[in-house]
């Protein structure tokens, strides 16, 4: 049985070579952002990857195969197509055996990154704990995945919507490092601070990468989750974005979204109430992202 894996050129010869690459997601590209700012973002963060000496491969499902690196027609189509279902754990398998397009969470991403022999994904968000899950047990499959499945995840940490420290708390009882890159604080997406210490601090791709490689000889299964705070010129310090953050969470609650429709919901609703500024903040942060995930790609191609 071979797997369903289509690598694009640039990515099957990165791949074959040993060179740096970067996996990056599509759940962003069709419910995290709007179009068309969602496929100009996909391509200036493929850019930025280059730029810093890797290869960007992002990953989509379309036509019963993993899509590892997607051309500019299928970026462009993904962008603005409808009914593209949001995949992660629990569905990628289904989607790819009935022939559904599917776009990857951060969870789908790392396992089709692990097929393809990628080490290193870069994205916007994670998600999390959300508030009140003691009684919705609303928890991203995103968690457990980081806990199963060997690839470094860099993200801005993790959006205000959540409950924040039971996200810390849970990541902790599943044994996945969270490393703060550069500051001592766990970064909260659009604001550089959560209010809350993040486990781990490293200030170099060099400490990350190394890190990567140390969980692999010792057997431990798994990655790790990066949080790399948004550049202080792009941020939403908290104080600012709070007031929208309870807004969305309580339309949120009174329109009964649920399960998979949550997140999405809340990012429109933000980028909605804030006008727009929560877009801007979240396509600075996930180039910034897309540059330390080069930079630890880098070191773990000099590893290999
Ligand atoms: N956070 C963002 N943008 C996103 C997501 C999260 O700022 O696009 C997406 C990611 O694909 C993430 C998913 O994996 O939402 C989490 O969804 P859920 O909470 O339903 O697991
Ligand atoms: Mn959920």
């Amino acid at each position: 049985m071979t797997l369903p894996l289509i690598l694009s050129p640039e990515v099957a010869e990165a791949r074959a070579s040993g060179q740096p690459i970067v996996a990056l997601e599509s759940t962003i590209i069709t419910h995290g952002m709007p179009f068309p700012q969602n496929v100009e973002t996909a391509r200036r963060v493929e850019a930025e990857i280059r730029a810093h000496g890797a290869t960007p491969a992002t990953i989509a499902i379309l036509d019963r195969h993993i899509h590892v690196g997607l051309t500019e027609a299928e970026l462009n189509a993904l962008g603005q197509a409808r009914n593209v279902a949001k995949l992660s754990r629990a569905d990628l398998a289904a989607c790819l055996a009935t022939g559904g397009t599917g776009a990857t969470t951060v969870a789908a991403t790392m396992i089709c990154a692990h097929l393809a022999g990628i080490k290193v994904f870069a994205t916007g968000g994670i998600g999390g704990v959300h508030r009140g899950a003691e009684t919705s047990f609303d928890i991203s499959a995103d968690l457990r995945e980081l806990a199963e499945t060997p690839v470094t995840v860099v993200a801005a940490g993790a959006k205000a919507i959540l409950d924040l420290p039971k996200t810390l708390e849970y990541l902790e009882t599943l044994g996945v490092p969270v490393i703060a890159f550069g500051q001592d604080d766990f970064p909260a997406f659009w604001s550089r601070s959560s209010g809350l210490k993040a486990p781990l601090r490293m200030d170099s791709a060099r400490d990350i990468a190394a890190a990567h490689t140390m969980r692999a000889r010792l057997g431990l299964p798994g990655g790790q989750l990066v949080a790399n705070p948004i550049p202080v010129e792009a941020e939403i310090p908290r104080a600012g974005i709070m007031p929208q953050i309870e807004a969305a969470l309580a339309e949120s609650e009174a329109q009964g979204i649920a399960a998979k429709a949550v997140t999405p919901f809340l990012l429109q609703r933000i980028f909605e109430l804030t006008e727009g500024r929560s877009l801007v903040s979240n396509i600075a942060l996930v180039l910034n992202n897309a540059r330390l995930g080069a930079a630890i790609a880098r070191e773990l191609a000099t590893d290999a």
